[in-house]
């Protein structure tokens, strides 16, 4: 069994490519919940979305985020009527929503609720919320303390980040489907994908007993750089490391994950910062990491997953 941590758009293109390779029955994909909020009455759930989308194939592949062939009615109406049309929400992705704030309202689990969203999209590998209980991603900037979509979509990252937060997380557990997989005595590897270590990962690693679980497990630890050439792909990661004071590359990268994996992947444009990566204490592993195609996330999950079998023999990687 691969367990894979996963945020926003990075971690859906590697978790596609993971399932490509690995039946349903090997793979368990723990999502970023710390994005989730509640809008024009709406529970919605961004990050396991787009993990959703992406699995089932529906995903567009232009924005990133959403269902591909939308249509904006929904959108138009809130804008007649004077309503907040900063996030857009469109008609596909609208009945979604709906479902999921109605089986919440039934009483049913975030896990539940997801679970039977991805059986109506036919996703068969295991899509979970990294908690069933509510934790809220808190951006402090040079502008005060924004709750996280109105930071990341409203702003559109522009305040400078001093800190982040994440409201709730300390009386938040691991979902079931989670704390099943990290006890699991058939682990194989955790993958840790190229998501943003702040805002996407670092929610997960929060979580009680966590970050523990991770320091200590018996099994490889792999992540893929979600810099490339000190640039992110998508996103502000660049731009968070940089105001916060963090290293922007994947040098920097390493650091913030010292002590946590066995191994960080990185692309052929960053080769120069193996010898900063292993400084940190674990081994680095060069490969394309930019996912353009079906055939490069299949190709970089490919290469992810040797890794972690050789590092499971205890094999030089
Ligand atoms: N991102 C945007 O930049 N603008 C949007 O209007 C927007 C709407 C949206 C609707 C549903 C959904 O699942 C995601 C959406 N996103 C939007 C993406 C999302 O807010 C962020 O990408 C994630 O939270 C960060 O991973």
């Amino acid at each position: 069994m691969i367990l894979a941590l996963a945020g926003g758009v990075g971690g859906a293109k590697l978790a596609v490519g993971l399932a490509a390779r690995l039946p349903p029955e090997r793979l368990g994909i723990v999502v970023n919940t710390g994005d989730d909020f509640v809008h024009h009455g709406l529970s919605i759930s961004p990050d396991l979305d787009t993990v959703m989308y992406w699995l089932a194939g529906i995903n567009d592949a232009g924005r990133g985020w959403g269902v591909a062939d939308e249509t904006w009615a929904y959108m138009a109406a809130l804008r007649q009527a004077g309503k907040a049309d900063w996030f857009q929400i469109g008609d596909r992705d609208l009945a979604t929503h709906e479902y999921r704030t109605r089986r919440l309202a039934q009483g049913d689990t975030l896990s539940q609720a997801t679970r039977l969203l991805c059986e109506r999209l036919g996703v068969g590998h295991a899509i979970v919320p990294m908690s069933d209980r509510p934790v809220a991603t808190i951006v402090h900037t040079g502008e005060g303390a924004l709750a996280f979509q109105d930071y990341f979509v409203r702003r559109q990252c522009e305040p400078a980040v001093t800190a982040i937060g994440f409201e709730g997380v300390e009386n938040a557990a691991p979902s079931p489907g989670f704390a099943q997989a990290m006890a699991d005595p058939d682990l194989e590897a955790v993958v840790i994908c190229p998501s943003n270590p702040l805002l996407s990962i670092e929610p997960i690693l929060s979580l009680p007993g966590v970050r523990e679980w991770l320091r200590h497990r018996r099994v490889p630890a792999i992540a893929v750089s979600p810099l490339v050439g000190g640039k992110a792909i998508k996103g502000p990661a660049a731009k968070i490391f940089a105001e916060l004071g963090l290293d922007v590359s994947a040098a920097g990268i390493a650091r913030h994950y010292r002590g946590l994996i066995d191994c960080l992947v990185v692309d052929e444009v960053d080769a120069a910062t193996v010898p900063s990566i292993e400084a940190e204490g674990m081994r680095a592993a060069v490969t394309r990491t930019v996912m353009r195609s079906a055939a490069d996330r299949a190709a970089l999950a490919g290469e992810v997953l040797d890794l972690a079998a050789r590092l499971g023999a205890g094999a030089d990687a």
